[in-house]
């Protein structure tokens, strides 16, 4: 099955898993977009390693959402007894509302998750020589609703030990390995053990430097209050069925959302835009 959306520029196709997906080619990059979960699963510019990292052994399947690319995680964020981790919007299928070629050349897709729950959650992204998604939650019903949401992106990098992430410092954050709340005291955090952090209150940009890649990565948002840094280091790895053992050397999670204490609260009618564009650079 192909369907053309775009022509030369967009089209939907069968991807893994038989699972529906939209492949986009623009002058400067190439994406790919899962309508399962609107699962971004790839970015790359033309003679560049790609930015994103996608598991070897995610699954591709309607129960189980993939492992890498850009996750959306909603209506919450980590564990809920008795529903799935991270919400279901990452193994619904979503449905394309529209597709569309700017002047300049960019393509946008517009997505919209199915749902019966008064908040309509929809997803805008946009390729081009950066990728950028558009996260906007409008309240449709006649009470004040509350949720989280997270872009849990996993980017591809050349080593871990040879990243380093800036824009943090002074950030407070919730540590999950090591439970309490701590203050960001580095310059800029480098990963030589499990992390996982959730800082809060920040929005800043942040710099992923990648010496080995030579390049640096920035993850610029709106909207967002919150930023987790997340690599699962030996043990994790080993115990996560559809992650390769040694692929935490080569990944890392900087996830943009609004999470624990700057979860969302929307007054019936309101309506929560979150955007984070990702763009490279060789390092300054
Ligand atoms: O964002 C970090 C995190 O919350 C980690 O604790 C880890 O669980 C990761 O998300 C992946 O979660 P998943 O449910 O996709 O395995």
């Amino acid at each position: 099955m192909i369907q053309e959306l775009i022509p030369h520029y967009a089209v939907m196709l069968e991807g893994q898993g038989g699972l529906p997906k939209v492949v986009i080619k623009t002058e400067w990059s190439d994406a790919e977009i899962y309508l399962h979960g609107a699962h971004v699963t790839h970015f790359q510019k033309k003679g560049e390693t790609p930015l994103l990292f996608l598991s070897e052994l995610s699954e591709f399947e309607s129960s189980k959402p993939i492992r890498g690319g850009i996750p959306i995680i909603f209506p919450w964020f980590g564990p809920r007894e008795g529903f799935p981790a991270h919400g279901y919007a990452r193994t619904t299928d979503w449905k394309l509302k529209q597709s569309a070629l700017s002047s300049t050349g960019e393509v946008m897709i517009h997505f919209l998750l199915p749902s019966e729950e008064s908040l309509e959650t929809e997803l805008i992204v946009r390729v081009a020589q950066q990728l950028s998604l558009e996260m906007i939650v409008t309240n449709r019903g006649e009470n004040e609703a509350t949720f989280e949401n997270c872009l849990h992106t996993y980017f591809q990098i050349g080593a871990i030990d040879s990243i380093s992430i800036e824009g943090l410092t002074g950030s407070s954050y919730l540590d999950k390995v090591t439970p309490g709340t701590f203050t960001e005291a580095a310059g800029s955090v480098t990963i030589a053990s499990e992390v996982d952090r959730v800082y809060l209150d920040t929005t800043a940009t942040i710099e992923i430097t990648d010496r080995k890649l030579g390049r640096t990565i920035r993850v610029a948002k709106s909207g967002s209050n919150s930023t987790v840094v997340w690599n699962p280091w030996i043990a994790k790895s080993q115990r996560m069925p559809d992650f390769g053992d040694a692929e935490y050397l080569q990944m890392l999670c900087v996830e943009s959302g609004n999470l624990a204490s700057n979860k969302i609260t929307l007054a019936p009618g309101a309506k929560s835009v979150m955007t984070v564009e990702i763009s490279n650079a060789p390092p300054a």
